[in-house]
């Protein structure tokens, strides 16, 4: 990892006594959201700011044991006074359009995505680390800030839900070096690991049946879109963040290289998970042009007035040029 951000994780807590830092991570977090915009409150914290934790959504189900904590809404927040720190994400769109209204600039970002700009006045970005939670414990490791168990617990669990256990094709050797830190402050793998994959909701079962029985092959097969409708939840009971995971199954059918999960939301607008079987594919392009962004083998957006009729010929037609190659 770059020195230089590291140093720039220094200046952010050199400069964090006595400061109100509101820490705003990307609306419907995942594990990699909730652990760094909760270690940084411990971080932050120790290092004398006064700290809040901002989310339009509540922590997921799965994360509440490890968090043992709740985010303050991003709706009700009045930031007058307060500095935004961004986490795991580089744009005020992504954390509440609500909120980006209401604010100038961004103080401080940590994040690792493809898209999106920052201009926040300090910024430690790495687009090459797994996960944000890496950078979060290489920087607080490098610079001797405290992490706590529960920090350490919660960085593990960043990790190792943004890499998908440390397979996908953004692990690097620092994802290695970050979770062999954090085990030694402490962090419990198997523990996590229980937490994560042997505490799945049921109605999120039933919502993964549903889905997998709307699969649909584009493109000779190469790429594997499902859907769900809005009755779909409530057919199941499952709630949104219970979407999280599920374009993997599709993905991971052989032959698939690109997989899609598109979903109707209660506003009209259409909402896409896309994966690549490898970064080759930039499914970050196809997602910025409906307005998204993301990873180059892993990407979202949310088109609005959109119905998956309308979406699926301009989709089936950008993901026949990222196959070509050709986007
Ligand atoms: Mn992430």
């Amino acid at each position: 990892m770059d020195s230089q951000i590291a140093e720039n994780f220094r200046r952010l807590l050199s400069e964090a006594k006595g400061r109100n830092i509101a820490v705003a991570g990307h609306m419907r977090p995942d594990g990699d959201c909730v652990s760094s915009a909760l270690s940084m409150f411990e971080i932050l914290q120790a290092a004398g700011a006064n700290v809040k934790c901002l989310n339009k959504n509540e922590v997921p189900h799965l994360y509440k044991n490890l968090a043992q904590f709740e985010f303050e809404s991003t709706e009700t927040f009045d930031p007058k006074g307060w500095d935004i720190l961004l986490v795991d994400c580089s744009d005020l769109s992504r954390v509440s359009p609500a909120l980006k209204e209401k604010l100038g600039d961004v103080y401080a970002c940590i994040d690792h995505h493809e898209s999106g700009t920052s201009n926040a006045k300090i910024m430690c970005i790495d687009k090459s680390a797994g996960a944000t939670a890496e950078i979060i414990a290489l920087c607080a490791t490098e610079v001797g800030a405290k992490i706590s168990r529960r920090a350490a617990n919660l960085l593990f669990m960043g990790i190792a839900t943004d890499t998908r256990q440390f397979t996908t094709s953004s692990t690097r050797q620092e994802s290695f070096e970050a979770a062999r830190r954090l085990v030694r402050l402490g962090a419990d793998p198997n523990a996590v690991a229980q937490e994560l994959y042997q505490r799945e909701r049921a109605q999120k079962m039933a919502l993964l049946s549903v889905y997998l029985g709307t699969l649909k092959r584009l493109c000779q097969g190469r790429v594997c879109v499902g859907f769900l409708r809005r009755a779909d939840f409530e057919k199941t009971g499952a709630q949104k963040e219970d979407t999280d995971g599920l374009v993997d199954f599709a993905r991971s059918i052989d032959g698939v290289e690109i997989a899609a999960l598109l979903e109707e939301l209660e506003d009209g607008s259409v909402k896409g998970s896309l994966r690549g079987r490898t970064p080759e594919y930039s499914v970050n392009k196809i997602a910025e042009y409906f307005g998204g962004g993301g990873h180059l083998a892993a990407a979202g957006f949310t088109a609005k007035n959109q119905t998956f009729d309308t979406i699926l010929p301009k989709f089936e037609e950008l993901c026949r040029k990222s196959l070509d190659r050709d986007l």
